[in-house]
């Protein structure tokens, strides 16, 4: 038994357009995200045509971090963060996406973010897209599905590995860049790719366009930091949700194994350079026509990623159905309810055992070493009338989580660089665009109609994570 190394990453994460606000700041241009509304569980976030006059649009604001960013920090650095993970939000750079040359005011900006997390030895963990590509690329291109993007995002990759190359060296490409396996909903494909679909439009081979694009231009990205600076470390960033069988019945199993392929061949992609046979063979029977060259094969093989970055939040249960006899699993219908699990206000299934399982699944398949970049616990937190805050529901989910993730690197042997609970600082939800879902160690005083002071307080859970880093994970 040997613990966590001593140069183990604890810190936390956020992305760019969940916490910086200042959506027209710095000649910031809009995003996906700031065209996005508030909903709530079970209301969808409604997708406007661009911003319209009186709709509730959450990150416009958001925490206010792009001026509060010091604060916050120090805040960071007193929990004893040794790194924190947050996006560069791409239309800080680009405003539109398509430019020749990038905005210095948005390279600037980051290059002040990262000098005050080095300040404390924090060292910065940087995804390139995290639901907040250019609005533009959208309207003009159709986002994802158009082969132009590419050379968007490569360019936008090159300045900002050029830029920083001496105060980042730890980077991933597309977050959850898997979460579009679920592509009948409308809120994946426009977060992750910028995806509109027509009314009555075959969505699945689209998606798979738009994922193969993608893929191609993470090889692309990867390849050229390590012309850029070799010393550079380029992960992926998968949203892992193991599927298991509800029942040990053959076709169950078999149901899962599916749900896993269905889910998951983009870290094959990631990691191995090629598409494993069964996702082809799929393509094949559904008689999708892709546009994959053999080019892109060749960069595909020639950027494969240095680490894999995951979110672990859930684990999914699904069964085979006798209206689906080739065991085709489709996310929007094929979940059940685990019976053997607890479930958050939003219904996310609690299971830290599923993470243990989580890291050794990747390890076994893939033998890169592991970060998680995502792990924690969406609730609704009371503020007492002194100020605090006691969370001590999330404290017991990130001990029990972390326990777990201690035995898969003790008595399993994975190999992990780190651990950044999900917004460390409370920030807007991805899914829901709401506030009241809360995920942090700080308290941010506001609402989910906009209101409140914006004011900054340590929960509970704060002097609970700073023990846990300084014991490197002893004290739980
Ligand atoms: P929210 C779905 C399933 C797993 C992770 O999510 C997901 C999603 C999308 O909602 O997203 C990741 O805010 C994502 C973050 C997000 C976080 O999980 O919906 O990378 O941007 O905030 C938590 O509770």
């Amino acid at each position: 038994m040997s613990g966590f190394n001593a140069n183990f990453m604890w810190g936390g994460a956020v992305a760019a357009h969940q916490l910086e606000g200042g959506w027209q700041e710095g000649g910031k241009g809009v995003s996906v995200a700031d065209v996005m509304t508030a909903g709530a569980h079970g209301v969808a976030r409604e997708i406007t045509d661009g911003v319209l006059p009186g709709k509730n649009y959450p990150n416009h604001e958001a925490i206010d971090f792009y001026h509060r960013y010091k604060e916050d920090i120090r805040l960071f650095a007193e929990m004893g963060f040794k790194c924190f993970r947050t996006s560069i939000a791409w239309t800080r750079i680009f405003p539109l996406g398509d430019e020749a040359q990038p905005n210095e005011a948005g390279l600037k900006f980051y290059d002040d973010l990262f000098d005050e997390c080095l300040k404390y030895g924090i060292e910065p963990v940087i995804t390139l897209s995290h639901f907040e590509m250019p609005y533009h690329l959208v309207t003009e291109y159709g986002g994802w599905r158009n082969r132009k993007l590419i050379d968007f995002f490569v360019r936008f990759a090159k300045v900002v590995f050029t830029r920083y190359q001496h105060k980042v060296k730890y980077w991933m490409t597309f977050n959850e860049i898997n979460n579009q396996a679920n592509f009948h909903e409308d809120f994946a494909p426009f977060t992750n790719s910028g995806l509109k679909y027509q009314p009555g439009e075959d969505r699945e081979p689209v998606m798979y366009q738009a994922a193969h694009y993608e893929l191609v231009a993470s090889a692309l990205a990867v390849k050229a930091a390590r012309d850029i600076n070799p010393s550079l470390q380029i992960g992926c960033m998968i949203a892992m949700c193991p599927v298991y069988p509800l029942t040990c019945a053959p076709d169950d199993m078999m149901m899962a194994m599916n749900a896993m392929h269905r889910r998951y061949w983009f870290t094959d992609v990631h990691v191995r350079g090629k598409y494993p046979q069964h996702i082809l063979n799929y393509f094949a029977r559904r008689e999708f026509d892709l546009d994959i060259t053999e080019e892109d094969r060749v960069a595909l093989s020639e950027g494969c990623v240095d680490y894999i970055g995951f979110s672990y939040y859930m684990s999914f249960a699904t069964k085979a159905t006798d209206d689906n006899p080739q065991l085709d699993y489709d996310e929007s219908k094929s979940l059940v309810s685990n019976p053997y699990v607890q479930k958050s206000d939003w219904g996310w299934q609690i299971d830290p055992v599923g993470l243990r399982y989580s890291l050794n699944w990747f390890w076994d398949h893939y033998q890169l070493p592991l970060f998680i970049v995502e792990n924690g616990f969406g609730a609704i937190d009371v503020q007492q009338p002194d100020g605090t805050v006691d969370d001590s529901y999330r404290i017991e989910y990130l001990a029990a989580h972390i326990r777990e993730m201690k035995k898969a690197v003790e008595e399993d042997g994975v190999d992990l660089m780190g651990y950044t609970p999900w917004g460390c600082i409370d920030l807007v939800s991805a899914g829901t665009g709401e506030m009241k879902k809360r995920y942090g160690f700080i308290y941010v005083d506001k609402n989910n109609d906009g209101s409140g002071t914006l004011a900054r307080r340590p929960k509970k859970s704060f002097a609970w994570y700073q023990q846990v880093i300084k014991s490197n994970g002893e004290s739980l």
